[in-house]
């Protein structure tokens, strides 16, 4: 079944619906930008820094374009908050009903390289009063109505998690239409991977050492490098990620709105768990856009013997 369908069939709120067709419409651009990177001159940087002072590729910024200019002609997207934007975007639109933060481009060391890359969204309702203001995006993961990912890997597959639960739709290049291939997804019981960066090994704490050292004896370890593509692999197959804090990186790296925020989201409607190390990352009361947060998620039982 086609996601137009999907979404009619299933009774989405018609103007969540319009939001998360905006999304699938601006991933198939991507999806062709990605596909013909280097003959289109999309590899490389731009050769300036966003706020996180890190170096934005070309695709990071197309990606953020083609994503706003999609929910712009939504009419149903109040304001976006963004990895690429220092203050958010407004959209000045009658039927508004929803706010946004995305990463549009995520994985961004990946993309030169043809490995696994992604986009993120987290959908939350407007402000009753529709007021707007440097604070209206600041809203705890819990109170999100619905989130999604893109992954560009070998095929193209878009997740989408609200009250109907958890389903993934891929991309047919040939129709160019998202067609369900998965519905009432639930992380297995069974957990089979663990994911992290063993290069940060010696600056975590000697508890997370002792967990990774107890996880090693039973899990097998995959890490590509782009959340979205480690995320989706273990929701899948079952599955712990983990980017916790360490001596250099005390928040740890990702970012909390729009990266884990929106996958904590997802998991939960899939039966797992987001935490921060020690607390539920949906319950987190954000304090700034672009704050980072440590990320553990996936199958519950195995985070909860997690000690950070
Ligand atoms: P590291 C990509 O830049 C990203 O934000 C995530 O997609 C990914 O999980 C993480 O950083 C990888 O970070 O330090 O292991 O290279």
């Amino acid at each position: 079944m086609e996601l137009k369908k999907y979404l009619q069939y299933s009774k989405f709120d018609s103007g969540l619906a319009s939001v998360l067709t905006a999304i699938a419409q601006g991933s198939i651009l991507i999806q062709k930008k990605i596909s013909r990177l280097s003959l289109e001159g999309l590899e490389g940087s731009t050769g300036t820094k966003n706020i996180q002072n890190e170096d934005v590729k070309k695709l990071d910024i197309l990606a953020n374009d083609i994503f706003l200019e999609k929910f712009q002609e939504s009419k149903n997207v109040a304001m976006v908050g963004c990895e690429e934007l220092e203050k958010p975007q407004i959209f000045n639109n009658s039927i508004s009903k929803f706010l946004i933060n995305m990463d549009p481009l995520d994985g961004s060391s990946n993309i030169d390289v043809g490995v696994n890359i992604g986009s993120i969204f987290g959908i939350w309702n407007e402000n009753i009063d529709h007021s707007l203001n440097e604070n209206s995006l600041l809203k705890p993961g819990k109170e999100q109505i619905a989130s999604a990912y893109v992954v560009y890997g070998s095929c193209t597959l878009m997740v989408i998690a609200s009250e109907k639960g958890v389903q993934c739709f891929t991309l047919d290049t040939q129709s160019g239409s998202y067609i369900l291939s998965k519905d009432n997804i639930n992380v297995p019981e069974k957990c089979k991977y663990y994911s992290v960066n063993y290069g940060n090994f010696e600056n975590f704490s000697s508890n997370l050492q002792n967990s990774l050292i107890n996880l090693q004896n039973i899990y097998s370890l995959r890490y590509i490098g782009s959340l979205v593509a480690d995320f989706h692999r273990n929701l899948l197959e079952g599955g712990v990620f983990l980017y916790p804090k360490d001596t250099k990186n005390p928040n740890g790296k990702l970012r909390l709105m729009y990266e884990a925020n929106p996958l904590s989201f997802i998991i939960k409607k899939a039966g797992g768990i987001g935490t921060n190390g020690t607390k539920n990352i949906l319950n987190i009361n954000p304090t700034t856009l672009h704050e980072r947060v440590p990320l553990i998620i996936g199958n519950s039982d195995v985070i909860e013997n997690i000690l950070v």
